[in-house]
């Protein structure tokens, strides 16, 4: 059984560009794992404290055999190889954050896992990658893309640039 799966990518440190790269490199190298799309990347404004850098965002879709749980670990395996940090510090920079998005329809409600990713329907950094790869989609419990975007969002972008891909 595969699953279509969005997975979000985010970075505010370290040459953010490149650990975008180097991020899908390691996702298409992951097994059991066939990259599909990886949207365009977008200049942020950082959700949470003002005082760190501006992200850059992007969205990949997979298709994958593996479980939610163990996607999850693969992919804080390569945060962990990224160098980084769990400093415990709340909503501040980041070398590189992967999250799972939205895993096929599926609801995931664990310690471990909460899908579809809380607040992603909230947020603009998540919603303008995601509505480029499908313009469709609906996110299971919070509705249609296209009206989720008429809503006043956060993590405003600033800029569209070319896919990292
Ligand atoms: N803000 C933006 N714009 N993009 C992110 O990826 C992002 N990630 C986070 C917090 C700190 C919430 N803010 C963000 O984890």
């Amino acid at each position: 059984m595969s699953e279509r799966v969005f997975i979000g990518l985010g970075s505010n440190l370290g040459t953010p560009l490149k650990q975008l790269e180097i991020a899908i490199s390691a996702l298409k190298a992951l097994p059991d794992v066939e990259l599909k799309k990886v949207s365009s990347t977008y200049l942020t404004k950082p959700m949470g404290p003002a005082d760190q850098s501006d992200y850059y965002n992007a969205v990949a879709e997979i298709v994958t055999q593996l479980t939610a749980e163990k996607l999850l670990s693969a992919l804080q395996s390569i945060e962990n190889q990224q160098g980084r940090k769990r400093d415990g510090r709340h909503w501040h920079e980041r070398v590189i954050d992967l999250d799972i998005l939205l895993y096929g329809e599926e609801c995931v409600n664990s310690d471990e896992l909460v899908i579809p990713h809380p607040g992603m329907h909230e947020r603009g950094f998540v919603l303008y990658p995601l509505h480029e790869l499908d313009n469709n989609i609906n996110i299971p419990g919070k509705g249609n893309i296209n009206i989720l975007m008429k809503n006043k969002l956060l993590g405003e972008v600033q800029q569209k640039l070319d896919s990292v891909l």
